[in-house]
């Protein structure tokens, strides 16, 4: 993309209402810009990203064997007042009433929805497991939105929902999901920590919470450090195995680790106490075992190996996905803008043109960006004609991990300078050679 034909409204001022690091960044690279409260237009830039964690989310709900669909936003009260959620969900859920009077609602979530679906077509037990899940927006009318994308009204989560026949089955969806949560979060460069948590409207027993840790969390949370050591790495797991699943789940849930609606000082006084860490974190994530709760009230059962009619037993599990890149940013930045982990940058790197309108400056700027492209890459292109310094502060607010500056001084040494967002370190190399090290930087991401 060449910045001159792009949409990319940067902002010089910080916006006064933004008081977090990733919402003031959020504004001031372009990314959205607020609709009414708790609502956003997603603008190119953070429309990008958005569209990036969503295609990483898939990859790996599709790794787990998950099976994608998509439901409407609306949805009619009707099937809420089935599973009794109507009257207990709260002022939090948006009622719409259409112009046949009828009831309906904006979705904030979709246990009734999905078991509405599950209970129209599938009869047998031979049919299990099964796991969908879509990605979609959803509504809910928060208190107190805040922080932009991290506690808005809209925003787009990943909710995923499993019907199992017996709840030993549904454990190791339970577990699956686990697994492959903590591989997405990773592929986005953060570590997201599993933690006893309440269930809420949802329901059930058995939750997790995933945490971010970060000052500017909203969630207090409890929990022993040695659970900051594990990473998921590369491991090969087959998802089929409830044995290997487990383990993973054991390994990442064994050590004290809880958000404050289930902290009990009396056990966590067993962790030593140089370990002990009380702290801050973002839910970028949650997911629930609830058993028969929906699948009883909504009629939703199969007929099981004896013959006998049995409901499924089931749970659910949410990414937010839109509040991710809130926590990535208050992850991933510094006082000159965000600095985004490769995995997920909108664009791979930037060419600044130091004298735009020089012959040689911009023959070396079009022939890097052509073979940047060759290489299946996306540069991001500063072609306008600005002063240099303007160039390098929105490419620093913008946050691409590696630029590529490129002038007339450099060009009669026949060199390039390649620059790392994150550390600041400049190297100088020829225009191939450039292209080499960033090709080779994404090689397999
Ligand atoms: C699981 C999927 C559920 O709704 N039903 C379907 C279950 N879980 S949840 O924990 O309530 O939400 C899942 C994730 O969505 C994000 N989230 C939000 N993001 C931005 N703004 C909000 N107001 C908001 N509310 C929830 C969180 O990341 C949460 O973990």
């Amino acid at each position: 993309m060449r910045l001159s034909r792009y949409f990319l409204p940067v902002l010089k001022e910080t916006p006064a209402e933004a008081q977090i690091a990733s919402h003031r960044l959020m504004l001031r690279a372009g990314m959205i810009k607020q609709a009414s409260a708790g609502i956003y237009y997603w603008l190119p830039m953070g429309f990008k990203i958005l569209r990036k964690l969503e295609n990483i989310v898939h990859e790996e709900q599709q790794k787990a064997g998950h099976i994608p669909l998509q439901m409407p936003t609306l949805q009619s009260a009707d099937l809420w007042k089935e599973s009794g959620r109507y009257d207990a969900y709260g002022p939090e859920m948006l009622r719409i009433r259409d112009r046949q009077d009828r009831d309906m609602l904006y979705g904030p979530t979709n246990e009734e929805a999905i078991t509405d679906i599950f209970r129209s077509y599938v009869r047998s037990y031979k049919d299990l497991p099964l796991t969908l899940y879509q990605i979609q927006w959803k509504f809910r009318d928060e208190i107190r939105p805040r922080f932009g994308v991290m506690r808005g009204r809209e925003f787009y989560m990943k909710d995923g929902y499993n019907f199992d026949l017996t709840k030993e089955d549904a454990l190791h969806a339970y577990n699956r999901h686990l697994v492959s949560y903590l591989r997405t979060y990773e592929r986005m460069g953060l570590q997201a920590i599993p933690m006893r948590a309440d269930s809420g409207p949802i329901g059930g027993e058995n939750t997790h919470e995933f945490l971010v840790l970060a000052e500017t969390g909203e969630s207090e949370v409890f929990y022993d450090s040695e659970i900051t050591e594990l990473t998921f790495g590369d491991r090969q797991i087959d998802y089929d195995s409830h044995e290997q699943c487990e383990a993973v789940m054991q390994e990442f849930t064994s050590r004290y680790a809880r958000t404050d609606e289930t902290h009990d000082e009396a056990v966590f006084a067993e962790v030593p106490e140089d370990r002990r860490r009380v702290a801050r974190g973002i839910e970028v994530g949650q997911i629930f075992y609830f058993g028969t709760k929906y699948s009883e009230a909504m009629g939703a059962t199969v007929q099981g190996p004896d013959g006998k009619q049995v409901p499924v037993h089931m749970g659910s599990h949410g990414i937010g996905v839109s509040r991710l890149i809130g926590a990535i940013i208050e992850a991933n930045h510094d006082d000159k803008g965000i600095i985004w982990p490769e995995g997920v940058t909108p664009f791979h790197v930037g060419i600044v043109n130091l004298k735009t309108g020089d012959a040689e400056a911009d023959a070396a700027c079009d022939s890097l960006y052509k073979a940047l492209e060759a290489k299946g890459l996306e540069p991001l292109y500063d072609d306008r004609d600005e002063r240099a310094g303007g160039k390098f502060a929105t490419m620093d607010l913008i946050g691409l991990p590696w630029r590529i500056t490129v002038g007339p001084r450099g060009l009669k040494n026949g060199v390039v300078e390649v620059t790392s967002r994150r550390t600041g370190e400049s190297e100088e190399m020829a225009p191939e050679a450039a292209i080499e090290k960033i090709a080779g930087i994404y090689a397999g991401l």
